[in-house]
C-alpha cells in the first residue's frame, strides 16, 4: 500500500495540498524539512520535533511508529537512500558508479573522436553484443537485430520504469518513459517521431512503445488496456503487406495518440492514418502480396468451410490476389499461419468491441472487393458503337454486387458506361472496355481506401476517452509516428514518390529540432555556441511541395489539361523544377529520376509510372466515385457501416482534389499532429539487407548514418544545449528545488541561478531570456522534482491519515 503513495502527480504541490486551515500550516512545514532535507535526509524526530505536529498531536506513539514506517517504506524504494551528493556525481550518464550495469558507450555523445569510423566501429561492436540500442544524447538510435530478444518483458518494462536513464543499458522502453514521465510531470503532450527505411523496424519499435506505455499507464481498466494493444495488430492487418523488402511492411502512416488522465492512468486511443497504398489491391509487384487481410480471411474461411457463403472460389483464387506464381492457394490451404492470423484478428475485432454483425460486414465488403476484381469485360461492336463494353462472366458480377448490396444491374451500368455533363444536359456515354476496367480497379481501390478508414474511425470511436476526464488538449497525450520507410525500387510509382516526400519532411522536422532551432537561438540570445554544418533538405521540399511550381503542383496542372500526356508531364518537370535533385535521362523520353537526400539516391521513375494520359486518369476517378457513393452510403448492407465508410473529414471539396494535393493535405495534417508535443527521435537502422540476425554491414549503415545527419547530431548534442527554456518557465516549473512550497517566486534570471546553483549543476548557460540545459541536465533536475514531489505526496497521505 505503501508504495501507490509515491504516484507521481499531474500539477505537483499546489493542486496536491488541501486549501484548508491546517493544511496551509502543514504545508509551510513540510517545505521547510524538504528545503533542508534536500541536503539531508529527514529523520523521524525532525518531523516529530517540529512545533506544529507537537501542538496538533502531542507525544502520539502510534504517530512515531507511521513516520518510522514512512521513512523503512522511503528507503526501501530508495528514493532518499542515496544523498544528494552520490547522485550530483552520477548526472553525466554512464560515468562513475555502477559501472557494471552500463558503459560508457552507450551513448555516442560519450566518444572522445567523433568521425564516422569510431562511431560505426562502436555501433558494430554493439552490436556482436546483440547491443542493439544506442544513445545520441536524447535520440535513441535502434539497430535492427532480425531475431527475438528477450528484453521486452514486463520485468523489463519494469526495471526501465521512472529510472534515470543512466541506470540501465540504453532501450526503446526509456524513450518511451521520458515521453511518459514529461507528461506526467509536466502535463505536456509529447510525440516519439520513429523513422528509418523500410524493414529498419520502426513498426516493431511502435509496437514496443505501446506496451510499455499501456504499462506506465496502468489504469483499473484492464479492459481497456487489452484493447489498445489490439489496436496496432488489427489496423496493420489491413494497412500491412509483403513487399521485396519487408514481409510486414507498412504502406500506410499511423500516427497512434494515447490519452491519460492527470495522474497518467491510460484512457483511451486515437489513429490517425495517412495515404494508405490502394494501389496494391489491384496489383502488386513480382515477389509482392496484397494486403494481409485478404489471406488471413481466404485461410480461415476455408478452414471454417465458409468460402462459398462468401461466395468465394475454393480452387482458383481471385486475381487480385493470385500474383500469376499459382502458389497462393496451396499456401492459404496449408500455411497455418494464416489461419492463426485469421484467429487472431477476430479475437482484436471481438477485443476492440466490433460487433459480430460488423465484422461480417467487413468480411462482405472484402470478398465483395475480390469478386469485383474478376469481373471481365468485352467489347460489343455494333454499327453505330465501337466503344461499348459488356461483362461476359456474369457470375462474378452477381457475386460482387451481392456481397456489396447493390443491383447487379446498377452496377454493371456504373461500370461500363458514364455521365458527361454538357450545357446543363447530362448525357450518359458508354465506356471501352479498357476504360471498364480502369474504372472497376479504382472502384476497388476506393471501397479498400473506404473500409480502412472506417475500421479505423469505428475503432478512433470504441476507444475514445471519457471526456470528463480526459480533453483533447488537457497535455496528457502521447502521439506515435510509424510511417512507412524510404523506398526505391527498379520501378517506382506515384506511391514511392509520396512515400519519399513524407520521409524527406519528417527528416527536416528532425533538422528543425536539433541543428535550426537550436543554433538560432544561439544567435537570437547573444550566445556564442559552435556552428554544426548539416545538409538541409528544404530546396528539395520545395522542389516537392512549393506552390505553384513545385512538382507536386505541376502534375496537377498539368492533369487538367485535356490533352496532356506523359511526355508533356516530363516535360514541364524539366523546364520548370530547375533543381540539382531533379535529372532526367539523355534518350529515354519518359523517365525521370530525383536524388532523395534522406537515402542518398536516387529513385528514378521509368517510363509510364504515371498513368499515360492524366487527363483520362482523373476522368477514370470521377467514374469511379461515381460509381461508389449512391449504393454504398445509402446503408443497403444492413449495419450502418456504409454510412461511416464516408472519410469523417471529407468534404464536397476534397472530393474534387487530386491524389497529388490530397497527399499534401495529409502530409500538413501530419505535421500541424506532430508539432503540438514534445519531440522524442527513434531512428531504425537495418544493419543489413539480407534480414540476417549478428550481419552488419558497413556500408549500409554508414549510408544511413550520414544521410540521418547521426554524426552531426553527436556532434551538436556533445557541445549544444538541447533545451531552452524561459526563465519564467524554468522558475515555474522547479521552484520546489529551491524554494517553499507555498511561495511564488518571480521567473528572473536571479531565480533561476539559485535554482541551478542550489540543484548544483554545472555547464548550463543563460541567454537573454532563456536557459539553455544539456538534456542530462533535464533527465537531472525531473529527477530531483519527482523526488520533492513523493515525499510531499507520501508526507501528506500519512498526515491526513492520522488526522482521520
Ligand atoms: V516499413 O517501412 O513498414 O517497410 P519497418 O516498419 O521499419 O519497415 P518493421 O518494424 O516491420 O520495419 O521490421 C521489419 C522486421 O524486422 C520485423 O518484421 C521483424 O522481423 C524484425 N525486427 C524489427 N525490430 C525488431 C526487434 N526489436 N526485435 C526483433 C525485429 N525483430
Ligand atoms: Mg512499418
Amino acid at each position: 500500500p505503501v508504495k501507490t503513495l509515491f504516484k507521481i502527480p499531474r500539477n505537483p504541490p499546489p493542486t496536491l495540498l488541501h486549501p484548508d486551515k491546517w493544511c496551509r500550516g502543514f504545508n509551510h512545514f513540510i517545505s521547510q524539512c524538504l528545503i533542508k532535507d534536500f541536503e539531508n535526509r529527514p529523520s523521524v524526530t525532525h518531523l516529530l520535533e517540529h512545533p506544529f505536529i507537537k501542538q496538533a498531536h502531542g507525544k502520539d506513539m502510534s504517530l512515531q511508529k507511521q513516520l518510522a514506517d514512512l521513512i523503512q517504506a522511503q528507503q526501501q524504494l530508495g528514493s532518499i537512500t542515496k544523498t544528494r551528493h552520490e547522485r550530483i556525481h552520477t548526472r553525466r550518464p554512464y560515468r562513475v558508479d555502477a559501472a557494471d550495469k552500463y558503459s560508457l558507450d552507450d551513448d555516442l555523445v560519450n566518444l572522445e573522436v567523433l568521425d564516422e569510423v569510431t562511431i560505426i566501429h562502436q555501433l558494430q561492436k554493439r552490436y556482436a553484443d546483440l547491443q542493439i540500442y544506442t544513445y545520441v544524447g536524447d535520440i535513441l538510435i535502434a539497430l535492427n537485430p532480425f531475431q527475438n530478444l528477450n528484453i521486452y518483458s514486463p520485468q523489463f518494462s519494469k526495471l526501465y520504469h521512472g529510472v534515470k536513464r543512466s541506470s540501465n543499458p540504453p532501450h526503446i522502453f526509456a524513450s518511451a518513459d521520458a515521453a511518459y514521465q514529461g507528461m506526467v510531470t509536466f502535463s505536456k503532450d509529447q510525440c516519439i517521431i520513429i523513422s528509418g527505411e523500410s524493414g529498419a523496424g520502426k513498426t516493431e519499435s511502435a509496437h514496443l512503445i505501446v506496451q510499455h506505455l499501456t504499462f506506465l499507464g496502468k489504469a483499473n481498466n484492464r479492459a481497456l488496456r487489452e484493447k489498445i494493444l489490439q489496436v496496432n495488430p488489427l489496423v496493420e492487418a489491413f494497412g500491412n503487406a509483403c513487399t521485396a523488402i519487408n514481409d510486414n511492411s507498412s504502406r500506410f502512416g499511423k500516427y497512434l495518440e494515447m490519452m491519460f488522465t492527470p495522474t497518467g492512468a491510460v484512457m483511451g486511443a486515437k489513429i490517425s492514418e495517412y495515404l494508405l497504398e490502394k494501389s496494391r489491391v489491384i496489383k502488386q509487384a513480382v515477389g509482392e502480396k496484397n494486403f494481409h487481410i485478404f489471406y488471413y480471411i481466404y485461410a480461415g474461411l476455408f478452414h471454417q468451410k465458409k468460402l462459398s457463403e462468401y461466395r468465394l472460389p475454393e480452387k482458383k483464387p481471385p486475381r487480385y490476389i493470385d500474383n500469376e506464381t499459382g502458389r497462393v492457394m496451396q499456401d492459404i490451404i496449408t500455411k497455418d499461419s494464416y489461419r492463426q492470423q485469421f484467429e487472431a484478428i477476430q479475437h482484436c475485432f471481438r477485443i476492440i468491441g466490433f460487433t459480430d454483425e460488423e465484422v461480417h460486414s467487413v468480411y462482405r465488403i472484402l470478398a465483395g472487393i475480390l469478386n469485383t476484381g474478376n469481373i471481365e469485360f468485352a467489347a460489343i461492336s455494333s454499327q453505330h458503337q465501337t466503344d461499348k463494353s459488356e461483362v461476359p462472366n456474369p457470375e462474378a458480377l452477381d457475386n460482387a454486387a451481392a456481397l456489396l448490396s447493390i443491383g447487379s444491374e446498377e452496377l454493371q451500368e456504373a461500370l461500363t458506361s458514364h455521365c458527361v455533363v454538357t450545357r446543363g444536359e447530362t448525357i450518359v456515354r458508354t465506356n471501352t472496355v479498357d476504360k471498364a476496367a480502369d474504372v472497376r480497379d479504382a472502384m476497388s481501390k476506393a471501397l479498400y481506401g473506404r473500409l480502412f478508414s472506417w475500421i479505423v474511425n469505428r475503432i478512433n470511436t470504441l476507444l475514445q476517452p471519457d471526456k470528463n476526464i480526459c480533453n483533447a488538449d488537457s497535455g496528457m497525450n502521447v502521439g506515435i509516428l510509424d510511417i512507412f520507410g524510404f523506398e526505391n525500387f527498379t520501378r517506382n510509382s506515384f506511391e514511392q514518390l509520396c512515400i519519399n516526400i513524407a520521409n524527406e519532411q519528417i527528416q527536416f522536422y528532425f533538422n528543425q529540432h536539433i541543428f535550426a532551432l537550436e543554433q538560432m537561438e544561439y544567435q537570437n540570445e547573444g550566445i556564442d555556441a559552435t556552428t554544426v554544418v548539416y545538409e538541409d533538405n528544404r530546396p528539395l521540399l520545395d522542389m516537392f511541395l512549393q506552390k505553384p511550381m513545385g512538382l507536386l503542383s505541376l502534375l496537377d496542372e498539368e492533369s487538367r489539361f485535356p490533352q496532356a500526356t506523359d511526355l508533356t508531364l516530363v516535360d514541364k518537370f524539366e523546364d520548370n523544377l530547375r533543381y540539382k535533385y531533379f535529372w532526367r535521362p539523355k534518350g529515354v523520353e519518359l523517365c525521370f529520376g530525383i536524388h532523395i537526400l534522406i537515402a542518398a539516391a536516387l529513385t528514378v521513375f521509368p517510363p509510364l509510372a504515371f498513368p499515360c494520359n492524366l487527363a483520362q486518369a482523373r476522368a477514370r476517378v470521377t467514374a469511379a466515385s461515381r460509381s461508389l457513393p449512391p449504393q454504398l452510403s445509402a446503408g443497403r448492407l444492413k449495419v450502418d457501416t456504409m454510412e461511416m465508410m464516408r472519410h469523417p473529414e471529407e468534404t464536397t471539396n476534397m472530393k474534387r482534389q487530386t491524389v497529388a494535393s490530397y497527399f499534401r493535405y495529409s502530409l500538413m495534417d501530419l505535421l500541424s499532429k506532430m508539432v503540438v508535443g514534445q519531440p522524442h527521435f527513434v531512428r531504425c537502422i537495418k544493419p543489413n539487407d539480407d534480414r540476417e540476425a549478428l550481419k552488419f554491414s558497413h556500408e549500409r549503415v554508414l549510408v544511413q548514418l550520414r544521410y540521418t545527419g547521426i554524426l552531426e547530431t553527436v556532434k551538436i548534442r556533445q557541445k549544444g544545449y538541447s533545451h531552452r527554456i524561459l526563465f519564467e518557465e524554468f522558475v515555474k516549473r522547479y521552484y520546489y528545488l529551491a524554494f517553499k512550497v507555498h511561495e511564488t517566486p518571480l521567473g528572473s534570471r536571479e531565480n533561476c541561478i539559485a535554482i541551478l546553483e542550489k540543484s548544483k549543476l554545472d555547464n548550463w548557460i543563460l541567454g537573454k531570456t532563456k536557459v539553455f540545459l544539456k538534456y542530462y541536465h533535464i533527465e537531472q533536475l525531473n529527477l530531483f522534482l519527482r523526488e520533492v514531489i513523493g515525499r510531499v505526496v507520501v508526507m501528506q497521505a500519512y498526515i491526513k491519515g492520522w488526522l482521520g
